[in-house]
């Protein structure tokens, strides 16, 4: 049966956010979870990932979890350990124990983010595209891939890792034209990943049908996401003020833009 009760975790961050708004449309009841209190919502636990216990008792009874909660960006691996490698394995075996079917979660286009990107005419970029990490945070997303594995393989729990490309109100950037990915094409993807049959654990990008889209959609598509967005209505305004992608700019010639080059924990 399809899920009904799903905890979400990050409720309080900028994904979280739109994710509240659009998921009950499609019948969920949201459990929120996240380190700091989420505006407007009493009822929300207010926990850290690294609490074993609160974690356990948030997960307790619902049907599925979309984990969003974790380090954003780029910062030092000691806060990456904790709340995007340790906190993630919590919640894994806090589902394990309480018996959840089902996690969708959060990766990103930044485990890969090293692959240089398409030029035009070039192939997408296929799903099984060995994984890049561009900093200390996409490598935790790496982890999260990694670790959605060895669950589904040792103990049947089902995954939808989603490489989330931008998921933004709008595309504020002639690099985020490839890689958007339109709120209610966020909804439309996490919905799809939480019903879709056959899945054990399914890797697909996140992002819009966007004309210039680097990546290859075809297993998202594959979970009955029919994405209905595309970023190429902010193309003319977004090149006018930035100019085109230029092969040149070390931050322009990868999958993970600036992630590559900046902010640098350490001299290239
Ligand atoms: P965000 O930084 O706005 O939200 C993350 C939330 O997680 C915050 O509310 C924060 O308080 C919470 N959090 C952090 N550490 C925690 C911990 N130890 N315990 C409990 N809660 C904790 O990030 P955003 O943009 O909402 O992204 C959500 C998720 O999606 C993240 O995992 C991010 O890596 C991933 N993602 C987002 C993309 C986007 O375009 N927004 C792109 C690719 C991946
Ligand atoms: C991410 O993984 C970040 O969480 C988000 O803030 C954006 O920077 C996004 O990737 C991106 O690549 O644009």
């Amino acid at each position: 049966p399809a899920p009904r009760t799903v905890l979400l975790t990050g409720a309080a961050g900028g994904l979280g956010t739109l994710m509240r708004g659009l998921l009950p449309a499609y019948g969920y009841e949201l459990r929120l979870f996240d380190v700091v209190p989420v505006e407007g919502e009493p009822d929300a636990v207010v926990a850290d990932l690294c609490d074993k216990e609160a974690v356990r008792e948030a997960v307790r009874g619902v049907d599925a979890i979309i984990h969003l909660a974790g380090i954003s960006l780029e910062a030092p691996f000691e806060k990456i350990l904790r709340s995007n490698i340790e906190g993630t394995y919590n919640l894994y075996e806090a589902a394990r124990e309480e018996g959840v079917g089902r996690i969708v979660f959060a990766s990103s286009n930044h485990a890969i983010g090293y692959t240089p990107r398409p030029g035009e005419g070039d192939p997408l970029i296929p799903i099984g595209t060995p994984r890049r990490p561009d900093t200390f945070y996409g490598l935790s997303k790496s982890f999260g891939e990694d670790l959605a594995q060895l669950y589904s393989d040792k103990h049947g729990l089902e995954t939808v890792s989603v490489r989330i490309g931008s998921c933004f109100m709008e595309p504020t950037s002639v690099r985020m034209l490839s890689v958007w990915m339109s709120p209610g094409d966020g909804a439309r993807l996490f919905h799809a990943a939480l019903t879709a049959q056959d899945v054990r654990h399914t890797v697909v990008y996140g992002s819009s049908a966007n004309t210039r889209l680097w990546w290859d959609l075809t297993t998202a598509r594959g979970l009955g996401y029919e994405p209905q967005d595309d970023s190429e209505q902010y193309a003319d305004k977004l090149i006018a003020e930035q100019g085109e992608l230029d092969p040149d700019n070390p931050d322009h010639a990868r999958v993970g833009g600036h992630f590559v080059t900046n902010p640098p924990l350490w001299p290239h």
